[in-house]
């Protein structure tokens, strides 16, 4: 297996990073590139490096980092929405998405330097860029009262048709049918992707944040809301500056009490019933939806709720260690879907997730199970991009970069 997920990363290297799959995602993606680290640290160091660092060459000046970087030599049409739709250009000449994705890259970059710790001149390259990212989601992404961060785009959250989105989106008239041509479907079935409805969404709403200039002050936000999974991660990366700042001699003050304010507002704000929610700051409401990404705040150094969430996890919502791998939605929901993207099916980038927490948590048989049904179901599913949480088929791409890259770390 570890061979294999080797050669998957091989493959979907390009000289400088990693795509997430060479058919249906030709270019450089933002959280996939610090899941693909994370993984790529075992087999070379300096390549993992290099993915972070040319991730970082794609940083907008207002200190976002997008969520695509483009690669020139790939046809402008390969993708959509590709450059030509998103218009967004840096001095350096890099093509880039407008939009973000989870924060999860102080994590990978602090993973990453203690697989060599010997070179912390890695660290002192890119703290800077990394604290400019958390600045500008602090600064400019805070949207609501609490304190917590807010996506603006389904995509932001890295879960793209998650059943959360559905009534938010609801209020957002899509582009016509006829005004843009997907993709995404010559490459994966039509069952195992988002609707054309979603995408006439998708599309208008990165159009009106494209036609207000990104500015998130000017911008008519029609989808704000905030998310357990993408708040979970800036905690955990805010917690990673820390430890980055301290090995550099400067003061960790600022990380650790961000980190706390964040996990404070959190469990406040977002956690009902067991779970966390995601709040639409547009409607004032917690979304009625349970998805995994409400379990993924496991992952927060001290959550104060952690066995209630664990338990939620494990109950039938979720099946945590009965089910072939933990789903992305309430197995119990009236609409849960095996097969369609991020309606049901099973991620093993959120099941990675997981087990981290777990390993905080102590839980350490849970954690070992989850590890050798992630590490088995890798290898069956040839590192699909998603599986049937019931029989374990694959779905969507294969030969996926982050399902190798992971595997590959809890292998090692
Ligand atoms: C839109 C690349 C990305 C992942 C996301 C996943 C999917 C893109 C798409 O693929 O999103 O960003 O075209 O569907 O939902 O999590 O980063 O692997």
């Amino acid at each position: 297996m570890r061979d294999d997920a080797v050669q998957v990363l091989e493959q979907n290297w390009t000289g400088r990073s990693t795509v997430p799959s060479r058919s249906l995602y030709p270019h450089q993606w933002s959280w996939d590139s610090a899941f693909i680290a994370i993984g790529l640290r075992h087999v070379s160091v300096d390549r993992a490096r290099t993915e972070l660092e040319s991730l970082l060459q794609a940083q907008w000046p207002d200190g976002r980092i997008p969520h695509i970087a483009f690669a020139p030599s790939v046809p402008r049409d390969a993708y959509f929405p590709g450059p030509d739709f998103w218009q967004a250009r840096l001095a350096n000449g890099t093509e880039t998405s407008g939009i973000v994705q989870p924060p999860i890259h102080a994590l990978a970059a602090w993973l990453t330097y203690q697989a060599d710790p010997a070179d912390s001149g890695f660290l002192e390259r890119v703290y800077p860029g990394l604290v400019a990212w958390h600045d500008y989601l602090r600064d400019r992404r805070t949207l609501g009262p609490g304190g917590l961060v807010a996506i603006v785009h389904p995509w932001e959250s890295g879960m793209d048709n998650s059943p959360a989105w559905d009534s938010p989106l609801a209020r957002v008239t899509p582009a016509p049918a006829g005004s843009f041509t997907r993709r995404d479907t010559d490459h994966a079935a039509d069952a195992d992707r988002p609707t054309d409805l979603d995408y006439g969404r998708y599309v208008q709403l990165a159009a009106t944040y494209r036609d207000h200039g990104y500015d998130d002050r000017e911008t008519p936000h029609a989808f704000a809301l905030e998310d357990p999974c993408f708040n979970a991660l800036l905690i955990c990366s805010e917690h990673a500056l820390a430890d980055i700042a301290t090995t550099l001699g400067h003061d960790p003050a600022r990380h650790r009490q961000y980190a706390a304010e964040l996990t404070d507002a959190l469990v406040e704000r977002l956690f009902t019933a067991g779970m966390f929610r995601a709040h639409d700051l547009m409607s004032g409401d917690l979304v009625a939806s349970d998805t995994v990404a409400g379990l993924i705040p496991l992952i927060v150094p001290g959550l104060p709720v952690a066995d209630t969430l664990l338990a939620t996890a494990r109950g039938p919502r979720f099946r945590l260690g009965q089910v072939r791998l933990v789903p992305s939605y309430d197995l119990t929901a009236e609409d849960f879907d095996a097969g369609r993207y991020w309606r049901g099916p099973s991620w093993f980038n959120t099941a990675w997730l997981i087990h981290r927490g777990l390993v905080q948590l102590g839980k350490t048989e849970s954690a070992e199970a989850l590890r050798t049904d992630l590490l088995a179901l890798a290898e069956a599913t040839t590192f699909a991009e998603y599986l049937d949480p019931f029989t374990g088929e694959a779905h969507g791409a294969r030969s996926f970069s982050w399902t190798a890259a992971l595997a590959l770390d809890l292998a090692t």
